[in-house]
């Protein structure tokens, strides 16, 4: 199976891209299922094939451990970790050459716990995996703050051990004027270096730099696509960023 999963900080718009790449992908008549991986949603835009909520229950734990809402998150992405066995079982049978996976954005399960690193390890034996970071504009909307996010999401992808791409959402709602400088960073990093130079709050211009090159060129910023659910805009290019990732991993296989 080719596994794309989404992720981001809460509100960041993997639900909604998670919808509109699988109403794509099944428009293109590709063999797709999506995957709902977060216990504590309480609406989603699409109808998953499969929903951890059948395994895992977040309103049970909050009630039996009375914890709070980020303490329960935690303690349920402890659960749906164990359940992995499982959902990849209700996988297997669905047989499907494409799954997306949408997961919940508590994003310490993923940069500091151990449950996100297993979920995707255990997702990724046998299979091929590519993850989508998804950034909402308002959080980058000045060239340190997307160079602090790329690093954020580029330690993840380092701890989960798989290819990630990342893509600024909600493009629909960006004004003109800033996501043509947003497309400018991403089409021409010096225009990024050029803003983190005139940010007079960057504590250190020459470390900042010098992260900006890295993640620069790490990243192929170039194909950094700024999306929308609500226009489907470039909603095509994350699953090209997804196969580029599957083709490269595929190499290593
Ligand atoms: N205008 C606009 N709103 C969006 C877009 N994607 C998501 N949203 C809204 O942002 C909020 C969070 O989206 P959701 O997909 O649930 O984010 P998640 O928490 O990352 O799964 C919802 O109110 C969505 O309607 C988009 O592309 N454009
Ligand atoms: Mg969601």
């Amino acid at each position: 199976m080719n596994i794309g999963y989404f992720l981001g900080p809460a509100g960041s718009g993997k639900s909604h891209a998670t919808a509109t790449l699988y109403d794509w992908m099944n428009r293109v008549e590709l063999d797709v299922i999506t995957v709902n991986l977060d216990p504590a949603v309480v609406r989603l835009p699409y109808a998953p094939a499969i929903d951890i909520r059948n395994y895992v229950s977040y309103d049970d734990i909050v009630d039996r451990f009375e914890l709070g809402p980020n303490g329960a998150i935690i303690a349920a992405m402890d659960q749906v970790a164990v359940k992995m066995d499982e959902v990849i079982e209700e996988l297997k049978e669905y047989g499907a050459e494409y799954v997306l996976i949408d997961l919940p954005g508590q994003m310490e399960a993923f940069a500091f716990r151990g449950s996100g690193p297993v979920i995707i390890s255990e997702l990724s034996r046998g299979n091929v995996m590519a993850g989508a970071f998804l950034i909402d504009p308002i959080l980058c909307s000045t060239a340190s703050s997307l160079i602090s996010i790329l690093l954020f999401g580029l330690s993840i992808s380092y701890r989960l051990k798989t290819g990630m791409s990342f893509a600024i959402s909600k493009g629909d709602l960006i004004q003109n004027q800033r996501l043509q400088r947003m497309q400018e960073w991403v089409e021409n990093p010096e225009f990024l270096m050029d803003d983190l130079r005139v940010e007079h709050n960057v504590l250190n211009a020459e470390l900042s730099q010098r992260i900006a090159q890295l993640v620069i060129e790490h990243e192929h910023l170039n194909e950094f696509p700024v999306i929308s659910s609500e226009t489907h805009q470039n909603i095509d290019l994350i699953f090209a960023e997804f196969q580029r990732i599957w083709n490269s991993e595929d190499l290593f296989a």
